[in-house]
């Protein structure tokens, strides 16, 4: 007893100490993202202080050390005063949090009923009478799961909700949920716009960064449980002796926050790396490379997750090298993952070009036969629409067309169509558009969501992963509104029925502010934004008419790629008549890939949503839309809508100077003037485009291009 009130007192003088460091002026400068422990409002202080008065973690281990220290760290600071951690219940206002195993306080409450239904990564929070005191318990059955529960507690407290009575039990949704990086060995990030990789390569294993740790806590914080090193377009080498050292120095450092590795595993590394002479995936040589890789990988790191394989897409190595289709390639690694409990995330983004062809049709092509036949540990990896990452596509066919194949969605975090890391838009819009989206594949109401966290078809294996916006950039993104989006991908991981407006305000009272009123504009131009966006650059249906390459900037007239489909003039098939991509059965007919009322739904003009008219049908540049103007009219509208968004948008966040600290407020600012000078660009460049097809003037309302089409043509990506 007296040991314990002894460590309390030190405790409590090291915390003191810690506070006074850590409240002295600090840089604005983004880097604790939405963990910023700073002191809450007056009044939200009095009652939390009588709430949260100390902190009890029994036990020791990595998880739970770090889940003591976050509850004592993060009390302290909300509260503005040393929040101590004792050993045993002393006072009102005790924070217990544990396991029942790792604390005989939670096991005293026998919550057995309340923890069965939560799983390996639930937890309870309830304010409970102990040893005759008040405090708030969280309980979970795995250390992971309690610090889960610790995470949301902050946040109840960083969004001043109350937590007198608290009575919470929360599972995620899905099972998998992790950050996809597609970084490279050199230390470049494909389609990274926030600086170099965060992984540091040349230096590991000896050096280890601490971003490493604050990465892995930031996910934690948002129950993200897995993060894929490396680049889908894969280099062997990671998969070397030498490379797996400092994989498993960085596992070690994401151990105790849950954040398990995955590795992009290139197809053909048995011949690259192990002198095979071929990477055949039913050559037994090449099994047992594989296997023998595999057993060497997680006697590295025993946690390690599993594979995730890019195969015969866009030059990748892949089992069609050896004509052996995909279900070879992906149940032969499974095979060998299998034995340790890893799982093969086998990637759908796979697309031949072909005469005639329609690249939105192409991955059911080549996916949808294999239905059921994939092993029970492989997971397919199908990207939110059918072409790639679009500011908006509808939803991917494959969603409602394999029933036996456990589906995992892919987003793209990254913004490599939509403005880099210079626009601010929340993509939480985006992604509930794709989890609402009904694919009636098992009648009205099959949702995405509903196919992919398992419950439509009893999947027993459910995931999803996005594509990561993070780099070594200070503020992780490169913006400072795109951290938004890292913090809504896990949270709608975790519960995709979570609103965009609820994931939003968390956000901005936990990064930004508590001012209810500069909450309610931040989040309105949030929730906007997706839709401004999509205006300005791709309104009713367009897409992919992007600059080829980088994909920054409007070009609707590029026609020198490569490849066919690489091309805008590929998507919007602009031409005397009119606009858009014909994908009705007098087109490509790829809409049947979708069940027939989804198919129906699209396919009669008449019912057509107008956000996916130019996706699916080629559309006269007369046709009278619904709101009675004409195609060309309304399209002009559409891009003048959003550039006035963006000006409107740069006024008020204007107003808010004062409210937001400088050197947020003025960082925003200046990506804000880009995303105005942006918006222009693309109204212009693809109007002006448009325009010579449609001979038709620009309807009143609509500012006229400030250069010829030509200027707009000879523009590269610094203007
Ligand atoms: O969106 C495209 C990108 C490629 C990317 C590919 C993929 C990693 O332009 O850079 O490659 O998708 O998802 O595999």
């Amino acid at each position: 007893m007296r040991l314990a009130k002894y460590r309390s007192l030190v405790a409590c003088l090291a915390i003191a100490m810690l506070f006074a460091a850590a409240s002295e002026a600090q840089g604005e400068d983004g880097h604790r993202l939405w963990r910023r422990y700073d002191q809450l409002p007056a009044q939200a202080l009095t009652r939390y202080r009588i709430q949260v008065s100390e902190i009890v973690v029994l036990g020791k281990s990595a998880t739970l050390d770090v889940l003591r220290a976050e509850l004592v760290d993060a009390c302290s600071g909300l509260l503005g005063s040393p929040v101590p951690s004792a050993d045993e219940v002393n006072r009102d206002g005790a924070v217990v949090a544990g396991t029942p195993l790792s604390s005989p306080l939670i096991k005293s409450l026998h919550w057995e009923a309340q923890l069965a239904a939560l799983g390996p990564e639930g937890f309870y929070i309830h304010s409970v009478r102990l040893s005759t005191h008040r405090a708030i318990v969280i309980a979970a059955n795995s250390e992971l799961g309690a610090l889960y529960g610790a995470f949301h507690f902050l946040r109840l407290m960083q969004t001043l909700q109350p937590i007198d009575k608290l009575d919470v039990s929360q599972k995620p949704r899905l099972q998998l949920r992790m950050l996809d990086h597609w970084d490279n060995l050199d230390g470049s990030v494909e389609r990274g716009y926030a600086g170099r990789s965060l992984w540091n390569w040349s230096a590991l294993p000896e050096a280890i960064d601490p971003r490493l740790r604050d990465y892995a806590r930031a996910n934690a914080s948002i129950g993200i449980n897995g993060s894929l090193l490396n680049n889908v377009n894969a280099n062997a080498q990671i998969l070397t002796a030498d490379y797996l050292r400092k994989v498993a120095a960085i596992a070690d450092v994401f151990r105790p926050y849950g954040v398990r590795i995955f590795l992009s595993a290139r197809f053909s590394a048995p011949m690259e790396l192990g002198g095979l002479m071929t990477a055949d995936p039913l050559d037994p040589e090449v099994g047992t490379w594989w296997k023998n890789k595999a057993d060497e990988i997680y006697k590295a790191v025993p946690d390690f997750g599993g594979f995730v394989v890019k195969a015969n897409s866009e030059g990748q190595p892949g089992p069609r090298t050896y004509n052996r289709s995909h279900v070879d390639g992906a149940n032969m690694l499974a095979a060998a993952l299998a034995p340790h409990n890893g799982v093969v995330v086998w990637r759908a983004f796979v697309y031949d070009v072909k005469p005639d062809y329609d690249r939105a049709g192409a991955a059911y092509e080549n996916l949808q036969p294999f239905d059921g036949k994939f092993a029970a540990n492989v997971l397919l990896q199908v990207k939110n629409g059918p072409i790639d990452f679009q500011p908006r596509e509808p939803f991917h066919p494959l969603f409602g067309a394999m029933p036996k194949t456990q589906l995992m969605p892919e987003f793209q975090i990254t913004q490599e169509y939509l403005g880099f890391s210079n626009h601010l838009i929340f993509l939480a819009s985006m992604w509930r558009e794709v989890f609402d989206a009904d694919t009636y594949a098992k009648g009205p109401g099959s949702t995405v969501a509903k196919v992919v966290d398992g419950s439509l078809y009893s999947q027993h294996l459910t995931g999803i992963a996005g594509v990561a916006n993070t780099g070594s950039d200070r503020n992780w993104t490169g913006h400072h509104f795109l951290q938004a989006n890292w913090y809504a991908f896990g949270r709608l991981a975790w519960n995709p029925d979570l609103t965009s407006r609820q994931v939003a305000e968390e956000w901005i009272k936990m990064t930004f502010t508590h001012d209810p009123k500069a909450t309610a504009m931040i989040a309105r131009i949030m929730l906007e934004s997706h839709e401004a966006l999509v205006d300005y650059m791709t309104p009713l249906g367009l897409h992919h008419i992007m600059w080829g390459g980088h994909h920054y900037g409007p070009a609707p007239w590029w026609d020198t790629e490569p490849r066919a489909d690489w091309n805008p003039v590929y998507y919007h098939r602009a031409d005397e008549k009119g606009l858009g991509f014909d994908r009705t059965a007098t087109g490509s007919n790829t809409l049947s890939q979708y069940q027939p009322p989804v198919r129906d739904h699209f396919a009669n003009l008449t019912t057509c949503p107008e956000a996916f008219l130019l996706w699916f049908h080629h559309v006269p540049w007369d046709y009278r839309m619904r709101s009675g103007r004409i195609l060309w009219d309304e399209l002009a509208l559409h891009y003048q809508r959003g550039v006035d968004w963006v000006t409107a948008t740069r006024k008020e966040w204007d107003a808010l100077a004062g409210v937001i600290d400088p050197e947020r407020h003025a960082e925003v600012a200046k990506k804000l003037a880009i995303q105005e000078r942006d918006a222009i660009w693309w109204r212009d460049a693809v109007l002006l485009y448009f325009q010579s097809f449609s001979k038709r003037p620009l309807p009143e309302g609509v500012e006229k291009p400030a250069h010829t089409l030509e200027e707009y043509k000879a523009k590269s990506l610094a203007w």
